[in-house]
């Protein structure tokens, strides 16, 4: 297995260090090989709302959790990115708002679906659903892969979670009347502009903070989640999220301007 050592003092060592999951999650089958492709422009986009969840993302987030937990049948659909990347949180999100997890692969192949599974069973989840032995139903608007949802996750679904999900898949799950939300370091992509609640993060960070929020919210009478929920404007969300990138690629510009000149004022030469 490909493992490089990342020096300790690595300025971008974290994102080496989610690199290396993603790396390793495909070669144990987990993640596409398109995943691999999805990631890089995630960390793109990542760099351009400046690696850190705003203050925009976590009253996403809140919204989410509040979706969620005031659902009746919430369900988190699951794919290789985000089982390499998060695991242990996907279980605990799932627990706690009572969402089963229900494998859904674009690139399905059955080695990736036991991957996946296993993963989740490792990382303490007591049930999957979606995979190959249990029955399935069809979302008649999709041609890929993903029209296969399990009748007792998606199917039955009300509020689904759907991170770094395909535009296709999303606009189908609305046309079937679902709460879809997201997670979508890409403002502009149609999933995060066809989603009802799209919390733009890195699902690193996102997972987490969803957890915790999960926790703090989950005795909140369903009238407040749903309060919460009304609340929350997604076209607002997404426009301003725009502005956070072009505020962040303007000061950017300065930022170049000090790092050359840091650079050549000979701080760098030997
Ligand atoms: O495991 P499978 O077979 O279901 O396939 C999963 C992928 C991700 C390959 C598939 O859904 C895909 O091709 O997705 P897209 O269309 O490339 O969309 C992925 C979206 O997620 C893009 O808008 C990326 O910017 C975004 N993204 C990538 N990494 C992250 C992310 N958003 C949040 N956190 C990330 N770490």
């Amino acid at each position: 297995m490909t493992k490089i050592e990342i020096p300790l003092d690595h300025p971008r060592r974290g994102s080496l260090e989610t690199r290396e999951k993603i790396i390793e999650g495909h070669e144990t089958h987990v993640v596409a090989t398109a995943g691999l492709l999805a990631h890089g422009r995630g960390e793109a986009f990542d760099y351009l709302i400046g690696e850190n969840t705003t203050e925009l993302a976590e009253q996403a987030s809140r919204a989410a959790v509040a979706a969620m937990l005031s659902a009746k049948h919430p369900v988190i659909s699951v794919n290789g990115n985000i089982c390499s990347l998060v695991p242990n949180e996907l279980v605990e999100l799932s627990e706690i708002c009572g969402a089963p997890l229900e494998i859904n692969l674009f690139y399905y192949r059955k080695e990736r679906e036991d991957a996946i599974k296993n993963a989740l069973f490792a990382a303490g989840a007591k049930e999957v659903l979606g995979t190959h032995d249990r029955p399935s139903a069809t979302i008649p608007e999709l041609s890929s892969n993903r029209r296969k949802v399990d009748p007792d996750g998606i199917g039955a679904g009300d509020v689904i979670l759907v991170p770094l999900e395909d535009g296709d898949r999303t606009e189908a799950l609305k046309a079937l009347g679902k709460f879809v939300v997201t997670i979508d370091l890409n403002p502009m992509s149609r999933t995060a502009v066809y989603s009802d609640i799209t919390i733009v993060d890195n699902v690193i960070r996102a997972l987490p903070l969803m957890v915790e929020q999960a926790r703090e919210m989950k005795d909140l009478p369903k009238d407040d989640l749903r309060l919460i929920v009304e609340d929350f404007d997604n076209t607002n969300n997404l426009a301003t999220s725009v502005h956070i990138i072009m505020n962040h690629l303007e000061a950017s510009i300065y930022d170049i301007d000090k790092m050359r000149q840091k650079f050549y004022a000979g701080e760098n030469k030997q």
